[in-house]
Protein backbone atom coordinates (compact mmCIF):
# COMPACT_ATOMS: atom_id res chain seq x y z
CA UNK A 1 0.00 0.00 0.00
CA UNK A 2 1.25 3.71 -0.30
CA UNK A 3 0.39 5.21 2.83
CA UNK A 4 0.13 8.99 4.49
CA UNK A 5 1.40 9.43 7.75
CA UNK A 6 0.74 12.54 10.11
CA UNK A 7 2.18 12.91 13.29
CA UNK A 8 3.25 15.68 15.83
CA UNK A 9 6.49 15.50 15.23
CA UNK A 10 8.49 16.75 18.03
CA UNK A 11 6.34 16.10 20.95
CA UNK A 12 4.49 13.96 22.90
CA UNK A 13 3.61 9.64 22.60
CA UNK A 14 1.33 9.85 19.35
CA UNK A 15 4.47 10.97 17.09
CA UNK A 16 6.63 8.01 18.27
CA UNK A 17 3.88 5.63 17.72
CA UNK A 18 2.79 7.29 14.38
CA UNK A 19 6.60 7.30 13.57
CA UNK A 20 7.85 3.84 14.38
CA UNK A 21 4.17 2.53 12.63
CA UNK A 22 5.48 3.98 9.64
CA UNK A 23 9.25 2.61 10.09
CA UNK A 24 7.54 -1.08 10.71
CA UNK A 25 5.23 -0.91 7.72
CA UNK A 26 7.97 0.48 5.35
CA UNK A 27 10.17 -2.95 6.51
CA UNK A 28 7.04 -4.99 5.76
CA UNK A 29 7.15 -3.70 1.75
CA UNK A 30 4.80 -0.27 2.32
CA UNK A 31 5.33 2.73 0.82
CA UNK A 32 5.17 5.09 4.05
CA UNK A 33 5.06 9.19 3.02
CA UNK A 34 5.47 11.16 6.46
CA UNK A 35 3.89 14.90 5.99
CA UNK A 36 4.68 17.15 8.93
CA UNK A 37 5.98 20.30 9.31
CA UNK A 38 9.41 18.70 10.26
CA UNK A 39 10.97 15.03 10.02
CA UNK A 40 9.37 13.18 13.11
CA UNK A 41 11.85 13.41 15.88
CA UNK A 42 11.77 9.19 15.92
CA UNK A 43 12.73 9.04 12.34
CA UNK A 44 16.40 9.18 11.94
CA UNK A 45 16.30 8.21 8.73
CA UNK A 46 14.54 7.41 5.25
CA UNK A 47 15.23 5.31 2.70
CA UNK A 48 13.42 4.10 -0.91
CA UNK A 49 10.61 3.66 0.77
CA UNK A 50 9.84 5.80 3.88
CA UNK A 51 9.27 9.84 2.21
CA UNK A 52 9.05 13.05 4.15
CA UNK A 53 6.83 15.56 2.57
CA UNK A 54 7.34 19.23 4.35
CA UNK A 55 4.47 21.05 4.75
CA UNK A 56 5.56 24.76 4.05
CA UNK A 57 4.20 27.97 5.45
CA UNK A 58 3.45 30.79 3.65
CA UNK A 59 3.88 34.24 5.83
CA UNK A 60 1.62 37.05 5.11
CA UNK A 61 1.12 40.26 7.00
CA UNK A 62 -2.55 39.00 7.12
CA UNK A 63 -2.05 36.07 9.06
CA UNK A 64 -2.05 36.72 12.61
CA UNK A 65 -1.93 33.48 13.06
CA UNK A 66 -0.37 31.11 10.37
CA UNK A 67 -2.99 28.40 9.03
CA UNK A 68 -1.35 25.34 9.12
CA UNK A 69 -4.27 23.02 9.16
CA UNK A 70 -5.12 24.24 6.00
CA UNK A 71 -1.43 24.23 4.42
CA UNK A 72 -1.19 20.60 5.74
CA UNK A 73 -4.46 19.74 3.96
CA UNK A 74 -3.22 21.22 0.94
CA UNK A 75 0.33 19.23 0.77
CA UNK A 76 -1.96 16.01 1.77
CA UNK A 77 -3.94 16.73 -0.83
CA UNK A 78 -0.72 16.92 -3.27
CA UNK A 79 0.78 13.91 -1.84
CA UNK A 80 -2.14 12.01 -2.33
CA UNK A 81 -2.58 12.53 -5.61
CA UNK A 82 1.50 12.27 -6.68
CA UNK A 83 1.71 9.13 -4.88
CA UNK A 84 -1.31 8.02 -5.22
CA UNK A 85 -1.78 7.18 -1.82
CA UNK A 86 -4.69 4.04 -0.63
CA UNK A 87 -4.92 6.29 2.94
CA UNK A 88 -4.16 9.19 5.00
CA UNK A 89 -3.86 7.94 8.50
CA UNK A 90 -3.20 10.56 11.23
CA UNK A 91 -2.21 10.35 14.78
CA UNK A 92 -3.91 12.83 17.54
CA UNK A 93 -7.49 14.05 16.40
CA UNK A 94 -6.89 17.36 16.24
CA UNK A 95 -6.46 19.56 13.80
CA UNK A 96 -5.15 16.31 11.82
CA UNK A 97 -8.43 14.24 11.03
CA UNK A 98 -9.95 17.67 10.20
CA UNK A 99 -7.14 18.77 7.67
CA UNK A 100 -7.07 14.75 6.02
CA UNK A 101 -10.62 15.14 5.30
CA UNK A 102 -10.31 18.62 3.82
CA UNK A 103 -7.76 17.35 2.03
CA UNK A 104 -9.73 14.34 1.28
CA UNK A 105 -12.89 16.29 0.14
CA UNK A 106 -10.77 18.44 -2.21
CA UNK A 107 -9.88 16.13 -4.67
CA UNK A 108 -12.10 13.39 -4.23
CA UNK A 109 -13.45 13.62 -7.50
CA UNK A 110 -9.85 12.46 -9.04
CA UNK A 111 -9.12 9.97 -6.25
CA UNK A 112 -11.08 9.14 -2.99
CA UNK A 113 -8.52 8.48 -0.09
CA UNK A 114 -9.84 7.30 2.94
CA UNK A 115 -8.71 9.25 6.47
CA UNK A 116 -8.13 6.96 9.10
CA UNK A 117 -7.56 8.78 12.66
CA UNK A 118 -5.92 7.56 15.29
CA UNK A 119 -7.05 8.57 18.88
CA UNK A 120 -4.13 8.96 21.57
CA UNK A 121 -5.56 10.73 24.55
CA UNK A 122 -5.57 14.28 24.73
CA UNK A 123 -7.34 14.97 22.05
CA UNK A 124 -9.81 12.99 23.76
CA UNK A 125 -9.82 13.65 27.15
CA UNK A 126 -8.64 17.37 27.41
CA UNK A 127 -8.56 18.71 23.81
CA UNK A 128 -11.59 17.15 22.04
CA UNK A 129 -13.49 17.27 25.57
CA UNK A 130 -12.70 21.58 26.20
CA UNK A 131 -16.12 23.07 24.62
CA UNK A 132 -14.50 25.13 22.11
CA UNK A 133 -13.09 21.90 20.44
CA UNK A 134 -15.82 19.74 21.24
CA UNK A 135 -17.49 19.87 17.84
CA UNK A 136 -14.96 20.09 15.78
CA UNK A 137 -13.52 17.02 17.03
CA UNK A 138 -16.68 15.21 16.93
CA UNK A 139 -17.07 15.94 12.88
CA UNK A 140 -13.54 14.43 12.39
CA UNK A 141 -14.65 11.58 14.44
CA UNK A 142 -18.00 11.35 11.78
CA UNK A 143 -16.30 11.96 8.57
CA UNK A 144 -13.10 9.77 9.26
CA UNK A 145 -13.69 6.39 7.25
CA UNK A 146 -11.92 4.54 10.36
CA UNK A 147 -11.16 5.44 14.20
CA UNK A 148 -8.85 3.53 16.26
CA UNK A 149 -8.22 4.35 19.83
CA UNK A 150 -4.81 2.95 22.05
CA UNK A 151 -6.89 1.40 24.67
CA UNK A 152 -10.57 0.03 25.71
CA UNK A 153 -10.20 3.17 28.29
CA UNK A 154 -10.10 5.50 25.66
CA UNK A 155 -12.63 3.83 23.31
CA UNK A 156 -14.82 4.34 26.43
CA UNK A 157 -14.41 8.12 27.06
CA UNK A 158 -14.50 8.46 23.00
CA UNK A 159 -18.35 7.18 24.01
CA UNK A 160 -18.88 8.84 26.54
CA UNK A 161 -17.70 12.61 25.47
CA UNK A 162 -19.00 12.50 21.79
CA UNK A 163 -21.34 9.73 22.04
CA UNK A 164 -19.33 8.57 19.36
CA UNK A 165 -18.74 4.14 19.32
CA UNK A 166 -17.18 2.77 15.62
CA UNK A 167 -13.69 2.78 17.29
CA UNK A 168 -11.58 -0.24 17.14
CA UNK A 169 -9.12 -0.73 20.12
CA UNK A 170 -5.56 -1.32 18.62
CA UNK A 171 -3.06 -0.78 21.23
CA UNK A 172 0.25 0.74 21.25
CA UNK A 173 3.49 -1.90 20.53
CA UNK A 174 6.95 -2.34 21.60
CA UNK A 175 9.94 -3.68 19.46
CA UNK A 176 11.21 -5.81 22.04
CA UNK A 177 14.78 -6.09 20.84
CA UNK A 178 15.24 -2.55 20.95
CA UNK A 179 13.60 -2.36 24.70
CA UNK A 180 15.52 -4.91 26.90
CA UNK A 181 17.57 -4.99 29.74
CA UNK A 182 20.69 -4.01 29.52
CA UNK A 183 22.94 -5.80 32.32
CA UNK A 184 26.42 -4.85 31.12
CA UNK A 185 25.82 -1.26 30.06
CA UNK A 186 28.43 1.59 31.53
CA UNK A 187 25.55 3.65 31.96
CA UNK A 188 24.71 2.36 34.99
CA UNK A 189 28.02 2.91 36.72
CA UNK A 190 28.00 6.58 35.62
CA UNK A 191 24.64 7.33 36.48
CA UNK A 192 25.15 5.41 40.08
CA UNK A 193 28.85 5.75 40.62
CA UNK A 194 28.44 4.18 44.32
CA UNK A 195 25.73 1.44 43.59
CA UNK A 196 22.81 3.09 44.06
CA UNK A 197 19.62 2.19 43.34
CA UNK A 198 18.07 3.62 40.37
CA UNK A 199 14.34 5.19 39.99
CA UNK A 200 13.29 6.56 36.53
CA UNK A 201 10.84 8.77 34.91
CA UNK A 202 10.02 9.57 31.36
CA UNK A 203 8.21 12.02 29.97
CA UNK A 204 7.52 15.46 28.68
CA UNK A 205 6.92 17.00 32.12
CA UNK A 206 3.82 18.34 31.28
CA UNK A 207 1.72 18.99 34.33
CA UNK A 208 -0.70 16.08 33.34
CA UNK A 209 2.83 14.01 34.40
CA UNK A 210 2.68 15.42 37.95
CA UNK A 211 6.88 14.91 37.56
CA UNK A 212 6.77 17.13 40.94
CA UNK A 213 5.36 13.78 42.84
CA UNK A 214 8.67 11.42 41.73
CA UNK A 215 10.96 13.89 43.78
CA UNK A 216 8.35 13.38 46.48
CA UNK A 217 8.95 9.90 46.03
CA UNK A 218 12.49 9.74 45.84
CA UNK A 219 12.60 11.80 49.21
CA UNK A 220 10.49 9.60 51.25
CA UNK A 221 12.59 6.51 50.14
CA UNK A 222 15.79 7.88 50.81
CA UNK A 223 14.57 9.19 54.39
CA UNK A 224 13.63 5.47 54.88
CA UNK A 225 17.76 4.85 54.49
CA UNK A 226 17.65 3.22 51.16
CA UNK A 227 20.69 4.83 48.89
CA UNK A 228 18.73 5.72 45.55
CA UNK A 229 19.14 8.29 42.68
CA UNK A 230 16.33 9.52 40.68
CA UNK A 231 17.27 10.35 36.74
CA UNK A 232 14.38 12.32 35.12
CA UNK A 233 14.69 12.04 31.13
CA UNK A 234 12.74 14.02 28.95
CA UNK A 235 12.06 17.89 29.14
CA UNK A 236 9.03 20.30 29.06
CA UNK A 237 7.32 23.05 30.79
CA UNK A 238 7.64 21.92 34.51
CA UNK A 239 11.06 20.54 34.84
CA UNK A 240 12.28 23.75 36.60
CA UNK A 241 9.52 23.43 39.47
CA UNK A 242 10.70 19.91 39.59
CA UNK A 243 13.99 20.82 40.15
CA UNK A 244 12.90 23.69 42.94
CA UNK A 245 11.37 21.11 44.71
CA UNK A 246 14.18 18.53 44.39
CA UNK A 247 15.80 21.65 45.91
CA UNK A 248 13.43 22.16 48.95
CA UNK A 249 13.31 18.48 49.69
CA UNK A 250 16.80 18.21 50.16
CA UNK A 251 17.44 15.80 47.26
CA UNK A 252 18.97 18.04 44.44
CA UNK A 253 22.13 15.91 44.01
CA UNK A 254 20.32 12.87 44.05
CA UNK A 255 18.52 13.78 41.31
CA UNK A 256 19.97 13.97 37.81
CA UNK A 257 18.24 15.62 34.84
CA UNK A 258 19.66 14.01 31.83
CA UNK A 259 16.74 16.05 29.05
CA UNK A 260 15.40 14.73 25.78
CA UNK A 261 17.29 11.25 24.69
CA UNK A 262 17.21 9.69 21.46
CA UNK A 263 17.39 6.34 22.91
CA UNK A 264 15.23 5.97 26.04
CA UNK A 265 15.83 2.21 26.49
CA UNK A 266 19.48 3.43 27.09
CA UNK A 267 17.60 4.50 30.43
CA UNK A 268 15.64 2.34 31.41
CA UNK A 269 17.85 -1.17 30.30
CA UNK A 270 19.64 0.04 33.75
CA UNK A 271 16.67 1.32 35.95
CA UNK A 272 15.42 -0.52 39.00
CA UNK A 273 11.91 1.49 39.13
CA UNK A 274 9.85 3.35 36.53
CA UNK A 275 7.95 6.08 37.91
CA UNK A 276 4.62 7.09 36.15
CA UNK A 277 2.83 9.48 38.99
CA UNK A 278 0.39 10.76 35.97
CA UNK A 279 -2.86 12.61 36.59
CA UNK A 280 -4.30 10.84 33.23
CA UNK A 281 -2.92 8.47 30.77
CA UNK A 282 -5.04 7.16 27.90
CA UNK A 283 -2.42 4.11 27.67
CA UNK A 284 1.19 4.79 29.65
CA UNK A 285 3.92 3.99 26.33
CA UNK A 286 6.95 4.88 28.60
CA UNK A 287 5.41 2.39 31.08
CA UNK A 288 4.98 -0.37 28.60
CA UNK A 289 8.82 0.08 27.65
CA UNK A 290 9.77 -0.08 31.02
CA UNK A 291 8.29 -3.18 31.13
CA UNK A 292 9.53 -4.36 28.09
CA UNK A 293 13.09 -3.92 30.00
CA UNK A 294 11.82 -5.73 32.87
CA UNK A 295 11.67 -3.00 35.17
CA UNK A 296 8.75 -3.03 37.64
CA UNK A 297 6.44 0.37 37.19
CA UNK A 298 5.24 2.45 39.93
CA UNK A 299 1.98 4.40 38.34
CA UNK A 300 -1.25 5.67 39.15
CA UNK A 301 -4.33 3.66 38.83
CA UNK A 302 -5.79 6.19 35.73
CA UNK A 303 -6.98 5.91 32.09
CA UNK A 304 -5.52 3.49 30.24
CA UNK A 305 -2.72 2.20 32.71
CA UNK A 306 -4.50 -0.95 34.30
CA UNK A 307 -4.52 -2.34 30.68
CA UNK A 308 -0.84 -1.75 30.82
CA UNK A 309 0.66 -2.51 34.32
CA UNK A 310 -0.93 -5.66 35.75
CA UNK A 311 -1.04 -4.82 39.60
CA UNK A 312 0.84 -7.03 41.92
CA UNK A 313 2.37 -8.57 39.09
CA UNK A 314 4.38 -6.54 37.06
CA UNK A 315 4.08 -3.39 38.96
CA UNK A 316 1.84 -1.91 41.92
CA UNK A 317 -0.86 1.18 40.98
CA UNK A 318 -2.00 4.14 43.17
CA UNK A 319 -4.34 7.07 43.84
CA UNK A 320 -3.15 9.99 42.06
CA UNK A 321 -1.03 11.62 44.49
CA UNK A 322 -0.48 9.03 46.54
CA UNK A 323 3.03 9.48 47.03
CA UNK A 324 2.89 7.83 50.56
CA UNK A 325 1.83 4.58 48.89
CA UNK A 326 3.93 4.31 46.04
CA UNK A 327 6.82 5.13 48.70
CA UNK A 328 6.43 2.39 50.35
CA UNK A 329 5.79 0.01 47.14
CA UNK A 330 8.92 1.20 45.77
CA UNK A 331 10.97 0.22 48.96
CA UNK A 332 9.40 -2.84 48.80
CA UNK A 333 10.37 -3.54 45.17
CA UNK A 334 14.18 -2.08 46.36
CA UNK A 335 14.13 -4.12 49.10
CA UNK A 336 13.54 -7.48 48.11
CA UNK A 337 15.20 -8.34 44.82
CA UNK A 338 13.83 -11.40 44.25
CA UNK A 339 10.48 -9.97 44.29
CA UNK A 340 11.73 -6.64 42.00
CA UNK A 341 13.44 -9.58 39.52
CA UNK A 342 9.94 -11.33 39.22
CA UNK A 343 7.87 -8.54 38.43
CA UNK A 344 10.38 -7.19 35.63
CA UNK A 345 10.48 -11.04 34.26
CA UNK A 346 6.60 -10.85 34.22
CA UNK A 347 6.60 -7.65 33.11
CA UNK A 348 8.41 -8.02 29.83
CA UNK A 349 6.87 -11.59 29.10
CA UNK A 350 3.41 -9.24 29.54
CA UNK A 351 4.79 -6.65 27.26
CA UNK A 352 5.76 -8.91 24.47
CA UNK A 353 2.79 -11.69 24.60
CA UNK A 354 0.34 -8.43 24.21
CA UNK A 355 2.22 -5.89 22.80
CA UNK A 356 4.72 -6.68 20.18
CA UNK A 357 5.31 -5.30 17.41
CA UNK A 358 4.98 -8.23 15.52
CA UNK A 359 1.53 -8.81 17.10
CA UNK A 360 -0.25 -5.59 16.60
CA UNK A 361 0.82 -4.04 13.17
CA UNK A 362 -0.70 -6.57 11.16
CA UNK A 363 -4.08 -5.39 13.68
CA UNK A 364 -3.20 -2.52 11.93
CA UNK A 365 -2.52 -3.76 8.36
CA UNK A 366 -6.02 -5.24 8.32
CA UNK A 367 -7.74 -2.09 9.68
CA UNK A 368 -6.66 -0.30 6.64
CA UNK A 369 -7.50 -2.88 3.98
CA UNK A 370 -11.02 -3.07 5.19
CA UNK A 371 -11.21 0.42 5.42
CA UNK A 372 -10.04 0.84 2.12
CA UNK A 373 -12.24 -2.17 0.78
CA UNK A 374 -14.89 -0.46 2.43
CA UNK A 375 -14.64 2.54 0.34
CA UNK A 376 -14.29 0.79 -2.80
CA UNK A 377 -17.24 -1.07 -2.27
CA UNK A 378 -18.87 2.18 -1.70
CA UNK A 379 -17.45 4.21 -4.66
CA UNK A 380 -18.58 1.31 -7.14
O1 LIG B 1 1.12 12.71 27.06
C1 LIG B 1 1.85 12.60 26.09
O2 LIG B 1 2.97 12.10 26.13
C2 LIG B 1 1.37 13.11 24.78
C3 LIG B 1 0.24 12.34 24.23
C4 LIG B 1 0.23 12.41 22.75
O3 LIG B 1 -0.83 12.18 22.21
O4 LIG B 1 1.22 12.73 22.10
O5 LIG B 1 0.30 11.01 24.74
C5 LIG B 1 -0.81 10.23 24.67
O6 LIG B 1 -0.50 9.24 23.69
C6 LIG B 1 0.47 8.27 24.08
C7 LIG B 1 0.72 7.33 22.89
O7 LIG B 1 -0.45 6.69 22.49
C8 LIG B 1 -0.05 7.51 25.31
O8 LIG B 1 0.89 6.53 25.71
C9 LIG B 1 -0.26 8.51 26.46
O9 LIG B 1 -0.83 7.82 27.55
C10 LIG B 1 -1.19 9.64 26.02
N1 LIG B 1 -1.17 10.68 27.05
C11 LIG B 1 -2.23 10.99 27.81
O10 LIG B 1 -3.30 10.41 27.71
C12 LIG B 1 -2.02 12.07 28.81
Amino acid sequence: MNIGITVYPTYGGSGIVGSELGRDLAERGHNVHFISSVLPTRLTELNERIHFHEVEMMSYALFEHQPYDLALATKMATVARAEKLDLLHVHYAIPHSISAILARESIKQKRYVPVITTLHGTDITLVGADRSYLPITRYGLQQSDGVTAVSKFLKQATIETFDFDDVEVIPNFICEKHYMRLPDSPLRGELAPNGERLLVHVSNFRHVKRPNDCVEILAKVRAAGTDAKLIMVGDGPERSAVYYRAEQLGVKEHTTFVGKQANIADYLGVADIFLLPSELESFGLAALEAQACEVPVIATRIGGIPEVVNEGESGFLSDVGDVEKMSVDTLRLLNDEDLRRSFGERGRELAVQRYATSKIIPQYIAFYEKIVNKAKAAAA
